[in-house]
């Protein structure tokens, strides 16, 4: 049925005055393929319809894709610069003057030129995101390396996908978030799902999911509430927060207990198996359950499960990555797929569910703080070599490695950071710990410019903040969660006088002086075909893929060498892993608990993520009608005994609070979350920000926060509270 759907090309019939722009949604990975409509009278976009012949959405859509149109003509779009004329305004909406580019950019340059002769060139740093095309991501890093000669930067997916990257590239020594293509994933026989709430974040991926249940197959989830998603699985392994690690060597135990390991994959092509099993042999499905909560039955049935299944994928998502075992949860999750060898094969293998919309290209191509183009390493010198000869600079000139999002917080509050380029993010709702971060952005950090399209929370904290085209205004191209290049198109011109960010870091690096590496780079193209020669050879490799083969082929699939490459939808295929002896590694990994545990003063575990109706901080959708009314705040999900215990009821305000701050949100009495566990969503700022109560607990080798858990009580309110 899905494969019929897939060949069938849409008759488009419109309006005489509409024509109708093929691209991707803006939002998260899935990059459902859409069509904006724009009226040829106005030359505006004035809707949106899915895009059947998209093979990865087959024409469906969620409710922030068909509404994601509303923001490029919106009344809140920024149209020029704005300068900050009032410092004692500094943290609110106020103290900002409209200005030209020009009277921008010489404040921009005298700033950056004054910080780094006194202070030296990595006082000034840069913070990107990924909600921006490969292009404006490889450009971001060469600006910061090349225009500003800076070792730092980094960007938001520190939040989102670092621990999933570290993980991939540990157990397989590659970071391509899926093994196999999405056209996988319903024709498999089991899905084992591990911190993802795919029913409300990735949501056009659920007719998949639902489609291995209706062909027989299995589904099991493990997430301490009872999502969409976890309410049809067939086992819903209800772990404590913070605990998978013991989830998933139980796994392993029960695997290979049961006989359902592949001896003879193992052998050839794994290493770590036997230290593996001695680090396991202690998590029985008693001691697994003692830890986690969830019931020894379920451990058994769900090892059962995947064990017998023919085929299988392992997904895993913020979940189990947001906390400070996040690396280790997504090795010990890749564990089940290499003790079994379900792996390296159509319709079997492993995915972390990539978040936003360009989180795989976003972090290959230079914005995180130690890679290079093409997911090379500034640390290694081959490495350098080959990008600075693309860049046109000396070896001796690329800057040394920075750090990561939160440590340049700090680095700011000890003056080491003295100025801060941020684009594509919202740090002031997105960080962890935020009563610091905001506090740092206040008081210690001494000149930022903000790039953006709508005045987000953080560019109150902004000097000077630059009005950015939304994604329907320029062209580029983003890699999907399958590792896909797709195109994105323009359907409008830029409103105002918003410029795309890589026509801005081309402007600026003029005028820093730095024009000689920036000149030639006129359109997007040229940007992508700078980035195709500096990614090739890498991991990451994209100089096969042109913008005329994505177009032609329906996206490339990443590596792909050359003009005769087809490219990469599934990984392993030749059971060659990405280690010098070809082979993966299974990873022992003893289990530590949360960095923080619940105590008498703070009994309850916290942990937080997303709605279907808002993405990330909340400053693109909370602005969109529709989107707002349906979820115009943010609540805590407490379980009926718990809320009987604190005397709270349904829609009461009650102050949730941890050891590092607290907010005050409304009550929602649900049965399908944990007792000892509560849940809020996290896309408000200033005091409705969940991110106050946060811990800045880092991962040793990802360096991402705890965000998934930590320490939290509840008081009632005397009387009621005013949340707004
Ligand atoms: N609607 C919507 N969709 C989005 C986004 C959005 O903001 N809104 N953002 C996009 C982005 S950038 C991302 S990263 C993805 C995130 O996608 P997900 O990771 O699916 O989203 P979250 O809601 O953060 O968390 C997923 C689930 O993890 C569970 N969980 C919490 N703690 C634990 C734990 O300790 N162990 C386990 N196993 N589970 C736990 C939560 O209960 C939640 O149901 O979504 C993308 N899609
Ligand atoms: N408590 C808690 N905190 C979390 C998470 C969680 O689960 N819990 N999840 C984390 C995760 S997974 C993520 S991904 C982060 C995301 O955190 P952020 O990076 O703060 O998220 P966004 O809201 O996407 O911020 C992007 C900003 O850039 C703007 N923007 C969009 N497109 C463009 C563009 O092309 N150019 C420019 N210049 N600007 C653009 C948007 O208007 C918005 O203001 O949050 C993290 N924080
Ligand atoms: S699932 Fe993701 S890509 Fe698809 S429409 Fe929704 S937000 Fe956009
Ligand atoms: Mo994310």
């Amino acid at each position: 049925m899905l494969k019929d759907k897939f060949f069938k090309e849409i008759n488009n019939k419109i309006h005489p005055n509409e024509t109708l722009v093929a691209t991707h949604c803006c939002y998260c990975a899935m990059q459902c393929g859409m069509n904006l409509r724009v009226n040829t009278d106005t030359n505006k976009i004035i809707g949106v319809e899915p895009r059947y012949d998209w093979p990865v959405n087959l024409g469906k859509m969620c409710p922030k894709g068909v509404t994601a149109y509303q923001q490029t003509n919106h009344d809140d779009r920024l149209l020029r610069p704005l300068i900050r004329d009032d410092a004692s305004k500094k943290g609110t909406k106020e103290g900002f003057r409209e200005a030209s580019w020009d009277e921008a950019y010489d404040l921009i340059v005298r700033k950056v030129k004054e910080m780094q002769a006194n202070y030296g060139k990595d006082s000034v740093a840069v913070y990107g995101g990924v909600s921006m095309t490969n292009e404006k991501c490889y450009l971001n890093g060469k600006f910061a390396r090349v225009a500003l000669q800076t070792r730092y930067i980094d960007y938001n997916g520190r939040f989102c996908m670092a621990s999933a990257a570290s993980g991939l590239n540990r157990s397989l020594g590659v970071d391509r978030g899926s093994t196999v293509p999405w056209t996988d994933v319903h024709q498999t026989d089991c899905l084992f799902l591990a911190g993802s709430n795919a029913s409300e974040c990735h949501p056009t991926m659920m007719f998949r999911v639902w489609e291995v249940q209706d062909r027989g197959g299995y589904l099991i989830v493990a997430d301490p509430r009872e999502t969409a998603l976890a309410r049809r699985a067939d086992v819903h392994l209800d772990l404590r927060p913070g605990t998978d690690l013991a989830l998933a060597n139980c796994m392993i135990n029960l695997l290979n207990q049961n006989g359902h390991i592949d001896k003879e994959f193992i052998r050839n092509h794994t290493n770590g198996f036997e230290e593996t099993l001695e680090v396991v042999k202690q998590f029985t499905p008693e001691y697994t359950s003692e830890i986690t909560g969830v019931a020894p039955e379920k451990l058994i049935r769900a090892a059962e499960i995947y064990g017998k299944a023919p085929n299988a994928i392992v997904m895993f998502c913020r979940g189990i990555e947001q906390q400070e075992k996040g690396t280790d949860n997504v090795s010990a999750y890749i564990n089940m797929a290499l003790v079994t060898g379900k792996i390296g094969r159509p319709k079997s293998g492993v995915a972390t569910i990539t978040g936003q919309g360009n989180g795989q290209g976003g972090r290959e191509h230079g914005q995180k703080a130690d890679a290079l183009p093409g997911y090379r390493k500034i640390t290694n010198p081959k490495h350098v070599e080959e990008v600075c000869k693309v860049w046109g600079i000396k070896p001796e000139e690329m800057p040394l490695p920075g750090v990561s999002a939160y440590e340049m917080f700090e680095l700011m509050e000890n003056k080491t950071i003295r100025a801060l380029f941020l684009l594509c993010s919202n740090p002031a709702v997105s960080a962890p710990n935020l009563n610091y971060v905001r506090k740092v952005l206040k008081e210690d950090l001494e000149f930022m410019v903000v790039n953006d399209m709508f005045l987000s929370e953080s560019c109150e904290f902004a000097d000077v903040v630059l009005p950015t085209t939304t994604w329907s205004e320029d062209e580029g191209t983003t890699t999907n969660l399958e590792g896909r290049i797709i195109k994105i198109n323009r359907a409008q011109e830029p409103v105002g006088e918003s410029k795309p960010d890589w026509l801005i870091q081309v402007e600026l690096a003029e005028r820093l002086g730095r024009g000689d590496y920036f000149r030639h780079l006129k359109t997007a193209k040229d940007v992508y075909d700078e980035l195709r020669l500096a990614s090739k050879g890498g991991y990451a490799d994209y100089y096969g893929a042109t913008w005329e083969k994505i177009e032609k082929q329906k996206g490339v699939f990443w590596p792909c060498k050359d003009e005769a490459d087809p490219g990469t939808p599934y990984m392993f295929l030749d059971q060659k892993y990405y280690y010098l002896d070809g082979k993966a590694k299974i990873c022992a990994l003893p289990y530590r608990p949360p960095a923080e545990e619940p105590c008498e003063q703070y009994p309850l575990r916290m942990t937080n993520g997303r709605v279907v109706y808002h993405y990330l901080s909340g400053n693109q959708t909370r602005r969109i009608p529709f989107l707002r009314d349906m979820c115009p705040e943010p609540f805590v999900e407490v379980h009926p005994e718990t809320a009987e215990q604190y005397g709270i009821s349904h829609d009461e305000v009650v102050r949730l609070f941890t050891r590092r701050g607290e907010a005050f949100y409304k009550v929602k009495i649900t049965e399908a979350i944990r007792k000892d566990t509560v849940f809020v969503p996290y896309h408000w700022g200033h005091e409705q920000s969940i991110n106050l109560l946060t811990i800045p607990a880092l991962d040793p080798i990802s360096r991402m926060p705890e965000f998934k858990a930590c320490a939290a009580q509840i008081e009632k309110q005397p009387e009621r509270v005013n949340i707004r």
